[in-house]
């Protein structure tokens, strides 16, 4: 497999280089934190530190964390750094949870690093000058649409800016044009594939090499599936708007963990509970300074991410840190009668049963004190119309790979194919009607 970089001299940097680096930009982030934002300076000295303390990159750990919770309070300008005249471009997230969006803000020099790092996600995905690339991730305040752009842009690829929704539409133009490169949330993806199979048309009436998809979390399952439904090599890359967007972090051909770009994020696990590092290789939540951000830097953001970091080395000859697939996060898990479960692990059992669709959802009840867990998952259009004995076999397979998996027992419905929702940006997989 040929592996191509974008930006060798720091994509293959040694980690003395790197740190050397890093520390050097991070002395000077803090002072510039400091001194321009009211909100952090207050959390620094209500700990008595001050920007002088920071003598190596472990003295990071001095500093408090960064939450989504100061988005809110200093909605919409009040986390920038700079004046607001030297801020050309806002970019945001859904504000799904907080009702408020978080308010990214970039100047000009902001802007040129976020589509320096969007093009080493593209490169190290397969893309390059020769590709067509669609754009179906959302325009507008979300920042897949805009950051892929730019980074596919700056590789020289043909960029197609077609946003997410009106699905025949998308598969006209991947025939029209001879899209090579389709860039989007894996949800989306899976749709697409779904209305070509309604439309009869196959992976080799297509041009399709690569998928770039992020911005959600995805399980291998559905990797292999958009591999072989679009006849691709489906890639995987992370970003949150508090932090930049996309190019945070991005899977090579290899596929085997997204490389961190660490000469602009500083990358810290820990336990979401005690906040202490948890041991190397271990699951924690994912904490990201950032060095060279101007408008909204960060220190010690709280991702709510959980993840996995890992060192050995890539055969793209990519160095550094590598991040495994986000399971899922913090904020995610459900507490069902007292035990813990992620959206993924359903997702994950669902996946291995024949006869389902990755369509389902999970809805929560609460009958009295008790909560409940009903799974609805879309069954195969063949086996619907077949006799109930096999439905109903396949309800009890389901239940007890759940209760397997889970501890817990839960409801399992199979529905008709394609009458769960279907979603052009990210899934929503959990309605919540307890309380109600
Ligand atoms: O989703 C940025 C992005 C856009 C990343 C396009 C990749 C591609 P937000 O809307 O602020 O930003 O949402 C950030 O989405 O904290 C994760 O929970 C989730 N997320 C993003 N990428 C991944 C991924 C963009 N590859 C939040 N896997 C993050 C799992 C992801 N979750």
């Amino acid at each position: 497999m040929i592996h191509r970089l974008w930006d060798p001299r720091w994509e293959t940097a040694d980690c003395t280089t790197i740190e050397s680096h890093q520390l050097e930009l991070l002395k000077e982030q803090v002072k510039r934190v400091f001194t321009k934002l009211p909100y952090y300076r207050k959390k620094m000295q209500e700990r008595n530190i001050s920007p002088e303390d920071i003598h190596s990159i472990e003295d990071l750990r001095l500093l408090p964390f960064t939450t989504k919770k100061e988005f809110t309070e200093n909605y919409p300008f009040g986390m920038f750094a700079v004046p607001l005249n030297e801020v050309v471009r806002v970019q945001g997230s859904s504000g799904t949870t907080t009702g408020k969006s978080s308010i990214a803000g970039y100047t000009r020099y902001d802007l040129e690093t976020w589509s320096n790092l969007c093009a080493r996600l593209v490169t190290a995905a397969g893309v390059c000058s020769h590709d067509i690339a669609q754009v179906s991730f959302g325009y507008g305040l979300f920042t897949g649409g805009f950051g892929l752009h730019g980074g596919l842009e700056r590789v020289g690829a043909l960029v197609i800016p077609l946003s997410s929704g009106n699905t025949s539409r998308q598969i006209k133009f991947m025939r029209d044009f001879g899209t090579t490169a389709l860039i989007s949330t894996p949800t989306y993806a899976l749709r697409i594939a779904e209305v070509m199979k309604e439309e009869k048309v196959g992976a080799d009436d297509l041009s399709l090499n690569w998928g770039l998809f992020g911005a959600e979390p995805w399980s291998e399952g559905i990797r292999k599936q958009l591999d072989n439904d679009l006849g691709i090599i489906a890639t995987d890359n992370y970003g949150m708007s508090e932090v930049m967007g996309p190019g945070v972090s991005y899977e090579c051909l290899e596929r085997k963990g997204m490389h961190i770009a660490e000469d602009h994020f500083i990358v810290e696990m820990i336990d979401p509970e005690t906040e202490e590092p948890v041991a190397p290789a271990e699951v924690g939540e994912i904490v990201l300074t950032t060095l060279t951000k101007q408008a909204v830097p960060v220190i010690r953001y709280r991702s709510r991410d959980l993840s996995r970091l890992f060192t050995d080395t890539c055969p793209c000859g990519r160095t550094g840190v590598r991040m495994e697939k986000v399971r899922g996060r913090t904020d995610d898990m459900l507490i069902i009668r007292g035990v813990n479960v992620f959206p993924s692990q359903i997702e994950g059992v669902l996946l291995g049963i024949e006869h389902t669709k990755p369509h389902y959802q999970i809805v929560l009840t609460r009958h009295g004190a008790l909560d409940e867990i009903e799974v609805q998952v879309e069954v195969t259009e063949g086996l619907f119309h077949d006799e109930m004995r096999k439905l109903k076999h396949l309800e009890e397979e389901i239940h007890y790979k759940l209760k397997n998996e889970l501890n817990l027992d839960c409801r399992v419905k199979l529905v008709e194919p394609k009458s769960l929702e279907r979603f052009e940006g990210k899934a929503k997989r959990v309605l919540d009607l307890r309380s109600k």
